[in-house]
């Protein structure tokens, strides 16, 4: 056993998702480090390491502590894993963390009773850090704040742990994956910020920042940020990046941050491309343009709704004329926009999806994600409580699911979730290299954009047409009208499949097929 090692993992994926750095795990790695506590990152995700070479490893290392990030579709290779720690190596402590373990706590519990020894509830340095050196000193760690365990009571104690406030004190991210990141034309993540000013109802990083206590929004200096920019640059090469804080932007900011950020680019000489994401309200034309003109050449745009009914129920602050004029500020500066927007939700109506369609068809170049996006509701969200609290709800495993109240839109969201389930790989790996995004370059970005064009105008007919057969009265032909649909799109969806192998092997872009569990 070495009795200082620590081994953070994260597990193998059974997803369309395509793999990228984990951050997470990086800074947690890098924040023991500093410590004196040797600790070690395996990615089974992007190395593609299969489950049976990270047991081995264990045997072999036997570290004192493993930490596990977990998600939805890693939950298998996970228990196999953890099973076979406790079996071979049992005086491992097993730890989770992240959102899906942070949010699920007691049903993690239940679902893989005696396998995990802690969990890590919100932002994980302190308190993972204070766990392993506890473990480490062989001291009691049950009461460190901040982590819950098997039978110990419920997480008042978390209220205690405080979220970092000065960001800047933590170290850079260990990297142990970005030599392959950037052979995989992935872009390197920076975390320029934790948390989000907004209140979104729907919104998990939302109530994540609820987790522990103190602001809600904490952003590093620019100067910090530009220096992790700068020395990941000069040390691998990395001129694409992906800011993956969710909203770049501080309340009340009116552009100060991205010009200090321009600034500071400009005074070391630094040429990057970047993507970010931030709410509507933030988009003003002089900030973007400045923006753009140092790299920013994608954001992430929380648009979701221009129903005012959406947007209220869903707390998200914004009007339909903000989220419209941020799409055409964006649009007129040259600046890609992977929207995102949920079209259904279970009071959604026919007038309603009419009007998404206008705004989805007047907007089409915007990239979205398949037609059938319908509001998430995520554990830990308040919108989840409140769903709860209806009748038309009926939790499956850790999902929520619900019943539509129109009739009609109900028939229409089966069509077009069975339109998804049929095509929608093709859709995802079509938008995959605009949405992740990938480092290609401008001119590939605008062959894929066309590709990705194709598919969504099909999409948008596809739910005029359905629309116009519950105008004619027709509601109950819906469902032969999409079967017909698939099969008559066979050879079309062939063809583009081709056109994307082509497009792929020609920009040297990997692509790992997968399912998508939400569908
Ligand atoms: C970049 C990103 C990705 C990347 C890389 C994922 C990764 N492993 O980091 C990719 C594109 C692959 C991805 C995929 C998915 N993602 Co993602 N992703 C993000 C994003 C934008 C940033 C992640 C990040 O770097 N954060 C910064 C770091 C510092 O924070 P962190 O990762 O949360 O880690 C901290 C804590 O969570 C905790 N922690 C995390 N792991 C562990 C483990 C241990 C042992 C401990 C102690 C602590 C700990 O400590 C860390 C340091 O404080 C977040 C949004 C967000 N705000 O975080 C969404 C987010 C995490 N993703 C999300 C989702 C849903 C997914 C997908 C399931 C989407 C899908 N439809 O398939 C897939 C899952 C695929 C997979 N198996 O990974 C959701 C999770 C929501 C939820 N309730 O579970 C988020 C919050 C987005 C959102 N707004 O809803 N994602
Ligand atoms: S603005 Fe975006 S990140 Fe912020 S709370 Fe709303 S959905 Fe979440």
């Amino acid at each position: 056993m070495e009795d200082n090692l620590v081994i953070l993992i994260v597990p193998p994926s059974d997803t369309f998702r395509q793999p990228e750095e984990d951050l997470g795990l990086g800074y947690l790695s890098a924040v023991l480090n500093e410590k004196g506590i040797d600790c070690e990152i395996i990615d089974g995700f992007l190395s593609s390491i299969e489950t049976e070479e990270i047991k081995n490893e264990i045997l072999v290392r036997k570290p004192k502590i493993v930490g596990f990030t977990l998600y939805q579709d890693s939950l298998d290779s996970f228990s196999e894993i953890a099973k076979f720690i406790k079996l071979k190596v049992p005086s491992a402590h097993i730890a989770i963390g992240g959102f899906l373990a942070s949010f699920n706590y007691e049903w993690i519990f239940s679902s893989f009773p005696g396998l995990v020894d802690s969990i890590i509830i919100g932002e994980g340095e302190v308190t993972f850090s204070e766990l392993a050196e506890k473990l480490i000193a062989k001291e009691d760690w049950k009461k460190t704040a901040g982590l819950i365990f098997e039978g110990s009571e419920k997480p008042s104690i978390l209220k205690n742990r405080e979220k970092i406030n000065n960001l800047d004190l933590l170290p850079f991210p260990d990297r142990p994956t970005i030599r392959e990141t950037i052979a995989q034309k992935n872009p390197v993540h920076i975390s320029c910020s934790r948390g989000c000013y907004g209140d979104c109802s729907f919104c998990s990083v939302n109530s994540f920042g609820r987790l522990n206590s103190g602001e809600k929004w904490r952003g590093r200096s620019i100067k910090n940020i530009v220096d992790e920019i700068e020395e990941v640059s000069l040390n691998y090469g990395a001129t694409y990046f992906k800011f993956v804080d969710d909203c770049f932007f501080p309340p009340d900011d009116k552009g100060k941050r991205a010009e200090e950020l321009c600034k500071e680019l400009n005074k070391r000489k630094l040429k990057i491309n970047f993507r970010m994401s931030c709410r509507a309200d933030d988009v003003d034309k002089k900030t973007f343009r400045l923006l753009r003109d140092h790299g920013l050449f994608s954001v992430s745009l929380g648009v979701e709704s221009i129903i005012p009914r959406q947007l209220k129920e869903w707390r998200k602050g914004t009007t339909p004329k903000q989220n419209i004029s941020a799409v055409e500020i964006c649009s007129e500066l040259g600046i890609i926009v992977q929207m995102g927007y949920i079209m259904l939700d279970k009071d959604s109506t026919i007038e309603e999806l009419k009007l998404h369609l206008n705004f989805l068809q007047k907007y089409d170049y915007v990239i979205t994600k398949g037609i059938y996006s319908c509001v998430f509701a995520a554990e830990g969200t308040d919108l989840t409580e409140e769903y709860i609290k209806g009748t038309n709800v009926k939790k499956k495993g850790i999902n929520l699911e619900y019943r539509f109240k129109s009739k009609a839109v109900s028939e229409i969201a089966s069509a077009l979730k069975k339109w998804n389930k049929s095509y929608g790989d093709i859709y995802h790996w079509a938008i995959d290299s605009l949405s992740a995004p990938k480092a290609i370059s401008g001119q590939e970005r605008e062959e894929i954009h066309k590709t990705v064009m194709l598919l969504k105008r099909k999409e948008l007919f596809l739910l005029e047409s359905l629309i116009q057969l519950y105008e004619k009265g027709d509601i109950g032909l819906v469902d032969s009208y999409i079967n017909q649909k698939i099969i008559e799109n066979r050879s079309f969806f062939t063809s583009v499949k081709n056109d994307l192998v082509d497009f792929y092997e020609k920009a040297n872009l990997p692509y790992k097929k997968g399912i998508n569990p939400y569908l």
